[in-house]
């Protein structure tokens, strides 16, 4: 009777696992390339496309509200790791601070090294969405996308660019780095989009 108790208070993490993940408890890096290097002093994200351009300073953001987010983070090469600690902007309090053209339907992101990854609008839209500057309490270490990097936790984590530098606002789907080499172009784990086909 007491292990039941038990087993139904204990968190249930079974199903926090998409199918086809298994958990790790390190948090690997996963990189195509190398780190860039990136000076903080021309630091910058700009907004552009369907969108009036406007770019935003390293200090521009620090005077942004800030929320905190726990997170599971899912890489489509079959690790997960479950309840990540960010910090950062959402995404929905950012919209308010750009014009975004009604045409647009999805956002390119865009990072230093060259980077890419598509989402459509309403994937990038979501309440949990957040441009994050901090993992665990620290700022984001640079192999891990700092200084600031896009988390959208309920996609697969090769939509969450790190170094972003730019968002560009589409009418039409323009696909990212991965996508154009075979992967889905949505990528939500709990389906299984891995690839496309
Ligand atoms: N700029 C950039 N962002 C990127 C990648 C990358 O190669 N470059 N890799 C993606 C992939 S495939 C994953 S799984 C996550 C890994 O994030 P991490 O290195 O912080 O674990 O970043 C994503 N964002
Ligand atoms: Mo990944």
């Amino acid at each position: 009777m007491f292990d039941k108790l038990f087993k139904t208070s204990a968190p249930d993490r079974t199903n926090r696992v998409p199918p086809g993940q298994n958990l790790t408890n390190g948090f690997p890096v996963l990189t195509y390339g190398s780190t860039p290097r990136i000076n903080m002093r021309e630091w910058q994200l700009k907004v552009f496309g369907l969108a009036t351009v406007k770019e935003f300073t390293w200090q521009d953001f620090q005077d942004m509200p800030q929320i905190e987010l726990t997170a599971d983070f899912h890489c489509v090469t079959r690790w997960s790791k479950l309840d990540v600690q960010w910090r950062g902007v959402r995404v929905l309090d950012f919209m308010k601070l750009i014009e975004v053209d009604p045409k647009a339907q999805h956002v390119l992101e865009h990072s230093y090294g060259g980077y890419t990854t598509n989402l459509a609008l309403e994937d990038f839209l979501k309440e949990e969405n957040i441009l994050a500057t901090s993992l665990f309490k620290e700022p984001i270490p640079a192999e891990h996308g700092g200084p600031l990097r896009l988390l959208v936790p309920h996609l697969y984590a090769w939509k969450s660019a790190k170094w972003l530098n730019g968002l560009e606002f589409t009418e039409q789907e323009k696909l990212g780095f991965w996508e154009v080499n075979g992967y889905h172009r949505r990528g939500e784990p709990w389906a299984e989009e891995r690839y496309s086909g």
